[in-house]
C-alpha cells in the first residue's frame, strides 16, 4: 500500500517559498546531522548505513559491505537497501518535528526540470536557513569541485536510451545471473548508465582509497555523499519505469533470483529481511513515484506483513530447483579484432580487422532478434587512478557512428575478487563488453555500414566546468564476437 511519494528533488526545492529549502530537503538535512553525529557502530548512524554499502572502517561489523554490482541482484539490493535506509532516515524526521511522510527525493538528472543535470541545489549549499552547516554539502576533493559549483552532468552519461530500450532483464537491463556478488563483471545495462558514470562524475578522479577524496567515485566511501540515495532513488524508478514500458520486459521469475534475501537494520535497529520476489513489485512496498500512476494492487500477490526479526541471513535461494538461467554473454566466436589504443581527453579510434572466414556481420545483426547477438569487447583495460569521467564508445569513426555505451569505473577495482577491503585504486586487466546489434543495424540502415571496415570510436565525457586533468586509459584489445 502505497504511503508515502517519491518526489523530484528539483521539483520539490523550485516549489518551495524559500528555495532551495522545500521541507523535505531541509528534514534531510537536519537528519543527516543527527545521524552523522551518532556512533558508527549504532545501526541507524550515518557511518553504519554507508558502511552498509562498503567501507574501509575496520573490524567490519557482518552487515557492513554488502553492496551488489555486476549480477542480477543490483537492483533489488539497493531497492532493499535504500528502503530501510528511508525508514530509519524517517524516524528521525519525525522525533526532530519535520514531515510524518518524509520520503526520500530522487534526482532525474535525464529529463527532468529544465537544469536539473545539475546537482540540486540544496546539496551545494554551504548553510541552512539557521546558519548551521548543511551536511547535505560535501566539501570539494569529497566531492568534484563542478558539480559543487553547478555544473551540468553530460548527456551521454545520464543518457538512458540503451538501458530502456533494452527488452530482456538477463542478460541487459538488469545484469547476469549470478549467486550474490559484491564487485562482479559485466554490469547490467542500467548499471553501466546512467548508474556507474555518475558516480565517478559526482565524486570526481580518485588516486588513493580510505575515504579521503572523490566519495561517489569508490563504492567504499559513496553512500557517505548524500545524494548517494537520491541517486539510486533514481535508478530505482528508472527500473519502475522500464517494467512500465511493457513489451515483454518483466522481472526474472527464478527462484534463484525471487527467493534471494538479503538483510538489514530497520529504524528500530532490529535485523529484517527481504527477497527479492519481495521487492519485485512496487505495490507490496510502501511507495511509489510522482511521475507514475500508483499501481494497483495485485489481486494474487497482497502485501506481506512485516515478518519477524531474524538474527541471520537466509540461505540462499537453498533447495531451489534449477531453472533455465539466462546464458552469459560474449563467449562465442571471434569475427573481428584490432589492436588497442590509449584514451585521453581526444577522440581515439580503432579500426577492426573483419576475420576471413567469419559470417556476414551485417547478416549476424539481423539474426540477433532471435540468434546470438554481437558483442564488442574491450579487454586489458588499464588505468593508474580511478577515472571521475566517462568514454563514450561508438561504432563508426564517422558523422552518423552510433553509440553502444560508456566506459566508467565504479567499482571497477574492487573488481577482483571478493576481497572489496583490499585498498586499490584503477584498473588492472578490466574488461568491457557492449551488445552492439542494434548499432550495426542502424548503420546499415542509414547506408553507412562496410563490411570490410569496422572502426570503435572512443570519445571523452567531461562534465559541464571539468577543469581537472583527463586521466588514461590504456585499452590492451578490441574484437568483436558474435554470441
Ligand atoms: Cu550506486
Amino acid at each position: 500500500m502505497a504511503n508515502y511519494v517519491r518526489r523530484d528533488i528539483w521539483a520539490l526545492e523550485q516549489g518551495a517559498s524559500s528555495p532551495p529549502w522545500d521541507d523535505y530537503s531541509l528534514a534531510y538535512a537536519r537528519a543527516v546531522r543527527e545521524m552523522q553525529d551518532r556512533d558508527p557502530s549504532d545501526p541507524t548512524s550515518w557511518r553504519f548505513q554507508a558502511a552498509v554499502h562498503g567501507t574501509y572502517l575496520q573490524p567490519p561489523d557482518p552487515r557492513w559491505n554488502g553492496c551488489e554490482h555486476g549480477s542480477w541482484f543490483f537492483l533489488p539490493w539497493h531497492r532493499i537497501y535504500i528502503w530501510y535506509f528511508e525508514q530509519i532516515v524517517r524516524a528521525v524526521v519525525v522525533q526532530q518535528g519535520g514531515p510524518a511522510d518524509w520520503s526520500l527525493p530522487y534526482w532525474n538528472y535525464t529529463d527532468g526540470l529544465a537544469g536539473s543535470s545539475a546537482l540540486p541545489p540544496a546539496f551545494r549549499a554551504a548553510a541552512l536557513p539557521d546558519g548551521q552547516p548543511n551536511r547535505l554539502h560535501v566539501p570539494d576533493g569529497n566531492r568534484a569541485a563542478w558539480a559543487n559549483a553547478g555544473g551540468d552532468l553530460p548527456g551521454p552519461m545520464t543518457d538512458t536510451t540503451l538501458a530502456m530500450d533494452e527488452p530482456s532483464f538477463s542478460p541487459g537491463f538488469g545484469g547476469l545471473p549470478k549467486p550474490p556478488t559484491h564487485f562482479g563483471s559485466p554490469h547490467g545495462l542500467l548499471e553501466s548508465q546512467p548508474h556507474d558514470p555518475i558516480h565517478g562524475a559526482i565524486g570526481g578522479n580518485l588516486t588513493q582509497v580510505g575515504c579521503n577524496e572523490a566519495f561517489m567515485t569508490d563504492p567504499n566511501c559513496a553512500a557517505l555523499d548524500p545524494i548517494f540515495y537520491l541517486h539510486h532513488a533514481n535508478i530505482d524508478r528508472l527500473w519502475e519505469k522500464w517494467i512500465a514500458q511493457g513489451g515483454g520486459r518483466a522481472n526474472p521469475t527464478q527462484p534463484e533470483w525471487t527467493s534471494q534475501s538479503f538483510s538489514f537494520y530497520d529504524a528500530g535497529r532490529l535485523v529484517r529481511s527481504k527477497t527479492c520476489g519481495d521487492v519485485a513489485e512496487l505495490q507490496k512496498l510502501d511507495y511509489v513515484y510522482d511521475d507514475m500512476p500508483v499501481p494497483a494492487p495485485a489481486a494474487d500477490a497482497p502485501a506481506p506483513a512485516e515478518e519477524a526479526p531474524v538474527q541471520a541471513v537466509a540461505p540462499a535461494g537453498a533447495g531451489s530447483p534449477p531453472g533455465e538461467l539466462p546464458k552469459r554473454p560474449g563467449d562465442g566466436p571471434e569475427v573481428a579484432s584490432g589492436e588497442g589504443t590509449e584514451l585521453g581527453s581526444e577522440p581515439a579510434r580503432v579500426d577492426l580487422d573483419v576475420h576471413e572466414d567469419a559470417p556476414s556481420i551485417a547478416e549476424a545483426a539481423y539474426a540477433a532478434e532471435q540468434g546470438p547477438r554481437l558483442y564488442l569487447h574491450l579487454k586489458d583495460v588499464e588505468t593508474e587512478a580511478t577515472p571521475g569521467i566517462a568514454w563514450e564508445v561508438r561504432l563508426g569513426g564517422g558523422e552518423s557512428d552510433q553509440p553502444v555505451g560508456t566506459i566508467s569505473f565504479f567499482g571497477r577495482s574492487h573488481a577482483h575478487g571478493e576481497q572489496a577491503e583490499t585498498p586499490e585504486v584503477g584498473l588492472k586487466g578490466g574488461r568491457f563488453i557492449f551488445d552492439i546489434s542494434a548499432a550495426v543495424r542502424r548503420l546499415q540502415t542509414a547506408g553507412r555500414w562496410d563490411e570490410n571496415r569496422l572502426t570503435v570510436s572512443f570519445h571523452p565525457v567531461l562534465p559541464g566546468g571539468y577543469s581537472d586533468q583527463v586521466p588514461t586509459v590504456r585499452v590492451g584489445r578490441v574484437y568483436v564476437t558474435r554470441g
